[in-house]
């Protein structure tokens, strides 16, 4: 008889989306401009050519999707808000209309009884205050603490769960040194401010929720992967692996669970010429500040060769044979579970969530109207057996999110890939649930498989 995978009672089953990549609206009922809009709309940033302009039509559409995660017996929803929604400015005014649309989604989650789990920052952050330095402006923690005491006072007694940061490396490294990321910048000093900004605006986001007396859970969600040597017998791979690793995971989980940055990186980046980010006193404090889960974004490995002509890091990522999905990210279910048991063994974190796990694929609606993704419910599945391995090596992971809910905007792949389990023809909206969703509903059903 086949293995039985049952996980744990009241194991948390969502989906994960993001304000940008599905609300479209972009300058409905006064939101502004934000960083993905302007980054969008400018010729040759998006490869092919599409903008987030109406991406899902979640803002107008929300009612549906709702209804059918409700079908599919999905248990949490993970959303995030767009800041500019909220404050158009950056700072300022706050719009009601935001706010207003807001409320009716969580209000809508509730009654089809769904939990929100709310993301507060998934990277669009307002264009006027990326005018003013974004990331890299230490005046940003201010800004931020405005916007999430808004949100805590306006939505607080709604939300479920809420998830501070999305994948801060994405924002910082991704945005300000490798460009592909709005704002698009090139430069690696830029991108530490923007991680030590991050991170101070985290524990704000951290600290003023304890204040407000709400009783929620509080967290934050970071992407990390494995980075194994390219080839396992040379030390100089290792090496390179071992760097990459320290940027990936510890420039991010360090500061948030031991309090300090990764001594080790930080040395080797001063001596490449890297401007280290100015650390000044209660910095670390605000923080290491505990937090209630760890939620992990983890979709594939990295296996590094070195490489000296690769500044600051001399290390590449190559490919290794394995199959790999539309998004040409390597198929390596092996790296969940090395993950989860690194993240337990360094961190110890009370309680884990995978907030996004998920596969792109070259679906299509087939001539029965249905759309067939064997690849990716095998993705998910393979997955989900290294998920239950940990758990049963004493890993806390209390629930797995599906990236993603539905076909959305792929930020620099724009609308080219495709990583629902709901099928979005963009043309008219309509939404169907591929093979994958009436699976993933299966599994929750039996609480496993
Ligand atoms: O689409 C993104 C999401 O916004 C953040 N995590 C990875 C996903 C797939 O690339």
């Amino acid at each position: 008889m086949a293995e039985q995978y049952q996980f744990p009672d009241g194991f948390d089953w969502g989906v994960a989306t993001a304000s940008y990549q599905i609300e479209g609206a972009w300058k409905a009922d006064g939101k502004g401009e934000g960083i993905w809009d302007r980054f969008s709309h400018t010729p040759g940033n998006i490869h092919d050519d599409t903008t987030g302009d109406e991406a899902c039509d979640f803002y107008h559409r929300y009612e549906e999707d709702i209804r059918i995660a409700k079908e599919l017996g999905i248990k949490v929803y993970r959303f995030s808000i767009s800041w500019p929604r909220i404050f158009p400015d950056g700072t300022g005014n706050v719009c009601e209309a935001g706010i207003e649309f807001y409320r009716r989604v969580l209000e809508c989650l509730h009654k089809n009884g769904i939990k929100g789990a709310v993301t507060i920052y998934h990277w669009d952050l307002p264009q006027k205050l990326q005018d003013r330095g974004g990331w890299a402006n230490r005046e940003i923690v201010g800004w931020f603490e405005d916007y999430v005491k808004v949100l805590y006072a306006r939505l607080g007694d709604l939300v479920d769960t809420w998830i501070t940061l999305n994948e801060p490396y994405c924002s910082s490294i991704l945005g300000y040194w490798l460009g592909g990321l709005a704002p698009g910048y090139h430069d690696y000093s830029a991108a530490l401010e923007a991680v030590h900004n991050l991170l101070l605006c985290h524990g704000t986001a951290v600290r003023e929720y304890r204040k407000s007396g709400l009783k929620a859970e509080i967290g934050i969600t970071l992407n990390m992967n494995m980075s194994y040597p390219f080839d396992p017998d040379s030390k100089e791979d290792a090496e390179a692996a071992k760097l990459n690793q320290l940027q990936a995971n510890n420039l991010f989980g360090d500061p948030i669970y031991l309090g300090t940055y990764p001594e080790e990186l930080f040395t080797y980046l001063k001596k490449k010429g890297v401007v280290l980010p100015e650390i000044k006193d209660g910095d670390m404090e605000l923080i290491s500040q505990k937090i209630d889960f760890f939620g992990l974004n983890t979709y594939f490995t990295d296996h590094v060769k070195k490489d000296p002509s690769v500044w600051p890091l001399e290390g590449v990522s190559l490919k290794t044979g394995r199959p790999h999905t539309d998004a040409d990210w390597e198929v390596n279910p092996q790296g969940m579970y090395d993950l989860l048991t690194w993240i337990h063994g360094r961190y110890k974190p009370q309680k884990l969530i995978i907030t996004e796990n998920g596969a792109a694929c070259n679906d299509w609606i087939n001539l029965e109207g249905k759309v067939e993704d064997p690849n990716r419910i095998d993705y998910i599945h393979r997955y989900l057996m290294e998920v239950h391995k940990a758990i049963k090596a004493g890993v806390p992971v209390a629930g797995y999110y599906v990236w993603c809910f539905c076909d959305n905007f792929e930020w620099a792949w724009g609308l080219s890939r495709r990583f629902g389990i709901v099928y979005v023809d963009y043309k008219t909206q309509k939404r169907t649930p591929k093979e994958s969703a009436y699976w993933y509903a299966g599994i929750i059903k039996q609480n496993g498989f």
